[in-house]
């Protein structure tokens, strides 16, 4: 079981006429709501700094994009000052979730600071309207905390989202999104650290928003091993309790090829936030070496008979 590209060719391009996105754009948010994909994708201009942009198109392929990004560092204090990173739309209940990493200029609380001396955190952002975003805080402060999404409904009466705590998934509750208590939180799977030569042996984190089959969560998922090549697998937990692992197939569904996933501003990455179903096809859009955007899809049952028996 492989995803298809739709194309040879990225989908989606850095614009050469802006100041804030004319370098990369890559790692989108799309959710496919009243007939039209909404694409959120993260930019970095001449100041490096990730900014969150916003395009729109019917038919996944052909995009408008705004002339300004809709959501850029707001934090004068830090904690966001050098960026907006990767970012995974929920919708629930009519109300639209971002999940971004936040990504700060000072780092507080344990683990390793980033490699600019910085900390990241795991924030959510609300809006009505996907254009206008309330930022309202993080899941966690003061760990390597990222990767994380909101699940597209309550589970057991709660919002429930995925998060990466390196180099696990873990899952969180909370009844407002604005508490998360760690007795809420739950390890759900790792690295197959068992075995060197798996391709997701060393890190690996959740992609887009959970898809909800008959059969349970359907999750896909990134990760790598020793040569730090970024692949992506799948896994299905139980649609009750998100920690009960139904099946996790040792294939990888997806890898670089292309060479605008070989090389480009990190070489061997594609990176995925999204993954709407659409009349039974999923749509994984996905960052080609951290510089452009890509499309490839699937047949959401043959994704999910693989889940199930791969
Ligand atoms: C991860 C994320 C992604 C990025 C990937 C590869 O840690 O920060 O934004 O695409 O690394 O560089």
């Amino acid at each position: 079981m492989k995803l298809k590209r739709y194309s040879s060719q990225p989908i989606f391009l850095p614009d050469p006429t802006s100041d804030w996105e004319c370098y990369n754009v890559f790692n989108p948010a799309v959710i496919y709501h009243n007939g039209l994909f909404h694409m959120h994708y993260r930019a970095q201009g001449l100041d490096w700094i990730s900014r969150i942009g916003y395009a729109v198109s019917e038919d996944g392929v052909r995009w408008n994009r705004m002339r300004e990004p809709v959501l850029a560092p707001f934090d004068d204090d830090g904690t966001d000052s050098r960026g907006i990173e990767d970012p995974r739309v929920t919708e629930i209940d009519g109300v639209f979730y971002m999940c971004y990493t936040a990504y700060g200029r000072t780092f507080t609380g344990k683990g390793e600071p980033t490699h600019l001396g910085g900390g990241i955190l795991p924030m959510i952002a609300r809006s009505r309207n996907l254009i206008v975003w309330e930022p309202i805080g993080p899941i966690v402060r003061g760990e390597n905390n990222k990767d994380h999404a909101l699940f597209p409904r309550k589970i057991n009466g709660r919002f429930a989202a995925l998060h990466r705590r390196w180099p696990n998934v873990w899952i969180a509750y909370s009844d407002d999104l604005l508490t998360w208590r760690e007795e809420d939180m739950a390890m759900v799977y790792g690295p197959r650290s068992d075995d060197p030569m798996a391709w997701d042996s060393k890190s690996v984190g959740g992609n887009g928003v959970p898809i909800e089959t008959e059969h349970g969560w359907l999750l896909i998922n990134h990760g790598y091993n020793e040569d730090r090549i970024y692949k992506f697998g799948v896994c299905l937990v139980d649609l009750e309790d998100p920690t009960q692992v139904i099946n996790r197939p040792r294939e990888p569904i997806f890898e670089p090829e292309e060479l605008w996933e070989l090389r480009g501003d990190v070489p061997n990455v594609v990176f995925s936030c999204a993954n709407p179903v659409v009349d039974g096809r999923v749509y994984v859009f996905y960052g080609g070496g951290d510089h452009v955007i890509g499309l490839a899809t699937c047949d959401l049952n043959e994704l999910l008979d693989f889940a199930r028996y791969g």
